[in-house]
């Protein structure tokens, strides 16, 4: 009968043709021997060398925090591995050891993974995290909506003679404040500004609450950095009755300019454009209705019946209700 004889770094020993070691560490690197006796009781001896390559341990970093617009780096290591497989946002994936982002999005923040693989070994995965600012002073939304304060001919939708009111919302969402901010609205040549119905609640209305006026001129002045302090502006209009022109909408939009940066476009929130004016359609004018009231009634005693009972003389006339 043959046997086997194995042995092993760290005193290890099998009796197996055909031994394994599982979870292999540093330690069972080296020479592994083996002796088989045959059944005639002759030996033989042969040794193989067993190499344990170490598992790499990656690293991941990034230039964060960047401002929006320019460029991720990111930086993998050790240096020399095999293969670098990282992963990132909105499916994002690399094989490069460094590799970067250009014109960097919000949306490209967060966290970024890096695993490496060496001599057939892979690494655990590492993560580093991206923070993507908007840097300098952003004005944000600059939302302007506008809803039907007035209808004056009951008729459910904008028309001569009905009063709108606008309202847009602004803040300072950027790294930097926001100073000089100033808003300027010219209203739709189809609509007037009820004067004194400009409100602001931070700054002054400039221009639109005179006699007069026929834009609106606000002075905000500072929106602190990264504040979220909203500032809210509203101001009425009515519509030409008639109008002055043909047309199936309203259009109005403003502006916010400030030191800082260009003019920011106010934006309707309805649409999925960005910046675009904000519209409102328009109906036709309702034409007055004509209901039957009572405001003159004729109260004439024609004749005295039966046992006491009056009869009435009515008249019932039309009269225009506007
Ligand atoms: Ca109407
Ligand atoms: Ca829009």
């Amino acid at each position: 009968m043959t046997t086997y004889s194995w042995t092993g770094p760290g005193g290890w020993t099998s009796n197996l043709q055909n031994p394994t070691r599982s979870n292999a560490t540093l330690a069972m690197a080296g020479t592994y021997t083996l002796t088989v006796t045959g059944a005639n009781g002759c030996t033989g001896s042969a040794s193989t060398n067993v190499a344990v390559n170490s598992k790499p341990v990656a690293t991941a970093s990034s230039n964060s925090p960047v401002c929006e617009g320019s460029t991720i780096q990111l930086t993998g290591g050790p240096n020399g591995m095999t293969t670098y497989s990282w992963t990132g946002p909105g499916g994002w994936t690399s094989n490069l050891q460094n590799p970067t982002r250009s014109n960097a999005t919000l949306a490209m923040a967060g966290t970024y993974r890096l695993t490496v693989t060496n001599g057939g070994c892979t690494s655990n995965p590492v993560t580093t995290s991206v923070v993507v600012d908007i840097c300098g002073a952003a004005l944000d939304p600059a939302e302007k909506s506008v809803e039907l304060l007035i209808d004056a001919d009951h008729s459910g939708v904008a028309s001569p003679g009905d009063t709108l009111r606008y309202t847009v919302i602004v803040w300072n969402e950027g790294t930097l404040d926001a100073t000089g901010v100033v808003f300027n609205d010219t209203p739709d040549p189809n609509t007037i500004l009820v004067w004194g119905t400009v409100t602001t609640t931070k700054g002054t209305v400039t221009i639109g609450n005179n006699n007069g006026d026929t834009w609106i001129s606000v002075d905000v002045g500072t929106l602190l950095a990264n504040s979220l302090e909203t500032v809210r502006i509203t101001f009425d209009v009515t519509i030409r009755d008639p109008l002055l022109y043909p047309a199936t909408y309203v259009e109005n939009q403003g502006v916010f300019t400030l030191l800082e940066g260009p003019p920011v476009l106010t934006d309707d929130p309805t649409t999925p454009p960005d910046d675009d004016p904000t519209d409102e359609p328009l109906g036709p004018k309702k034409a007055p209705s004509r209901v039957p009231t009572f405001p003159s009634v004729y109260l004439g005693i024609a004749a005295a019946l039966g046992a006491g009972i009056l009869a009435y003389s009515i008249r019932r006339r039309l009269v225009d209700q506007k």
